[in-house]
C-alpha cells in the first residue's frame, strides 16, 4: 500500500515494469509470510542442521539484503546488520537472533520503505537489482521450505515397491545450444549468454522415480562399492547413508527427492548411464518458458507430484518435468561463463566457483516461478541431500 496515495503498490507504480515488479514482490512476500506462519514458534531460532542457519535467520536476512541493495542500508540498525548479514554472526551463533515479532516488524518496515521508492517516479530504479532482491528472497524462502521439511522429517523407512522396468530414454539432437541469459532477471552466473556445441545424446524422459530408485536399492545399490565414486563411497560410509532423505510412502510414481549427487551417480552407473551436463540439460529445455503450467512449482502443492502431470512443460524432444518437482543434479561443476562479472557482490556466485560445487537445474516444487528459467543455475556441494533434489540420467549416443 502506497502510504501517500493509499493505492496498492501496483497501482501506484509509475510504469509497467514497476507494476510487474510490485506484483511479483507482493506474490513472493505472501508466499514467504505464509510459510513462516506455518512454522511452529519454537522452531524460529532453532538450528536444525549444522550446515544451515535457523529458519528465522533466513527471514531477517531477506530483509537485511533488501534494505542493503534497495535502501542503501536504511532501516537496518548495527544490531540487525550483525544478526542478519552473511558476515555477521557465525552460523552456530544465529540461534541468538531477535524474536519473531521483531524480525517480522523489520521485514515489514523495509518493504514499506522499498515500495515508497518503487511508487516514486522521481526515484530511478535498477530493475536488475530489484529482480536480484526478489529472487534472493525466493531462494531463501525455498531454503526455509526444506528446513521446515527437515524439522518434520521422520526417519521411518517407507516401503516402496521397486519398478524394474527400464527407464525411457529420448534422443536429443546435437547442435549449437543457446546457453545463459542476458535479460534483466538474469543473475551474474547466467551471463554472458553464448552458444555451446552439444553432441547428440540420450536423456531420460522423466526424473528417476522413487519406485525406480527402489529397484536400485533392492539390488544392493547402497552396498555395492563398484557403483560409487571414491568420494561418494567415503561419504556414504561415513554418514551411513542407506536411503534417500525425502523418502516418502505412497509416492512411488513421484521423483526420488533428497539424494546427493553421489547417490544419483551411483544409480546412473548401476543403469549404465551418467548424469547430464548442465548444458545438455539446458539444451533439452530449449524453447521452454517457465509458467505456472510448466511444472509443479511455487509451493502450490506442498510437495512432489507424480511424474508426467504437466504436458505444457514438455521439452522439444519429449522430456517431462524439466521444471519443478525436484531440482536435477548435473555432472557440471559450478563455474563462470565467458564474460562473467561478479554482481551485485562477489559472494553471490564467484565465491562458489571453487571446484567443490555442482550445478542443479530445473527448480523444485518449492521454487517460485520468478526465480526460475531454463538458464537458472543452482549449486550445492555434492553431498547435499536436504534440498528437494533428484536427477535424470543421460547416455552417450
Ligand atoms: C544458490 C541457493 C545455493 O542459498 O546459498 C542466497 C543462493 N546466495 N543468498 C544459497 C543465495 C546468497 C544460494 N543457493
Ligand atoms: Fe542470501
Amino acid at each position: 500500500m502506497d502510504a501517500r496515495s493509499g493505492r496498492s503498490a501496483e497501482d501506484a507504480a509509475p510504469d509497467a515494469e514497476r507494476r510487474m515488479l510490485a506484483a511479483d514482490l507482493r506474490d513472493c512476500r505472501a508466499g514467504t509470510l505464509a510459510l513462516f506462519r506455518a512454522i511452529a514458534p519454537e522452531l524460529f531460532k532453532r538450528q536444525l542442521h549444522p550446515h544451515y542457519s535457523p529458519l528465522g535467520w533466513h527471514l531477517g536476512h531477506i530483509a537485511f539484503t533488501e534494505a542493503l541493495w534497495l535502501l542503501g542500508g536504511a532501516v537496518t540498525t548495527p544490531a540487525l546488520q550483525r544478526a542478519f548479514a552473511v558476515d555477521g554472526l557465525a552460523k552456530s551463533a544465529r540461534t541468538g537472533i531477535p524474536d519473531a515479532g521483531y524480525v517480522l516488524d523489520y521485514v515489514g518496515r523495509v518493504r514499506q520503505a522499498a515500495l515508497v521508492r518503487l511508487a516514486d517516479p522521481a526515484h530511478a530504479i535498477d530493475l536488475r537489482l530489484w529482480r536480484f532482491v526478489l529472487q534472493h528472497e525466493a531462494q531463501h524462502a525455498e531454503t526455509a521450505s526444506f528446513l521446515h521439511a527437515l524439522a518434520q522429517h521422520s526417519a521411518a523407512p517407507a516401503e516402496i515397491a521397486p519398478d524394474l522396468r527400464p527407464l525411457e530414454f529420448l534422443s536429443v539432437p546435437g547442435g549449437l545450444a543457446a546457453i545463459g541469459h542476458d535479460g534483466s532477471a538474469a543473475l551474474d552466473n547466467e551471463r554472458d549468454a553464448y552458444a555451446v556445441d552439444v553432441r547428440a545424446f540420450q536423456l531420460a524422459r522423466y526424473p528417476v522415480t522413487q519406485a525406480a530408485f527402489a529397484a536400485f536399492m533392492a539390488d544392493g545399490g547402497y552396498a555395492r562399492r563398484a557403483l560409487w565414486s571414491e568420494e561418494g563411497w567415503a561419504w556414504r560410509v561415513a554418514e551411513n547413508i542407506e536411503r534417500p532423505f525425502h523418502w516418502k510412502a505412497a509416492a512411488s510414481g513421484h521423483p526420488v527427492a533428497g539424494v546427493s549427487a553421489y547417490e544419483a551417480e551411483a544409480y546412473c552407473r548401476w543403469t549404465g548411464a551418467r548424469l547430464p551436463s548442465e548444458f545438455e540439460w539446458e539444451h533439452a529445455a530449449r524453447g521452454l518458458v517457465v509458467s505456472a503450467q510448466s511444472g509443479n512449482l511455487g509451493g502450490l502443492r506442498g510437495g512432489t507430484t507424480a511424474i508426467g502431470q504437466f504436458p505444457d512443460g514438455r521439452g522439444a524432444d519429449g522430456a517431462d518435468d524439466l521444471f519443478g518437482n525436484v531440482w536435477e543434479w548435473t555432472a557440471s561443476e559450478f563455474a563462470p561463463y565467458p564474460g562473467f562479472r561478479a554482481w551485485p557482490y562477489e559472494g553471490y556466485s564467484q565465491a562458489w566457483f571453487d571446484g567443490h560445487h555442482r550445478v542443479l537445474r530445473g527448480g523444485s516444487w518449492a521454487t517460485r516461478i520468478f526465480a526460475l528459467r531454463r538458464s537458472f543455475r543452482n549449486w550445492y556441494v555434492p553431498e547435499t541431500r536436504q534440498i528437494f533434489a533428484g536427477f535424470r540420467p543421460a547416455r552417450d549416443l
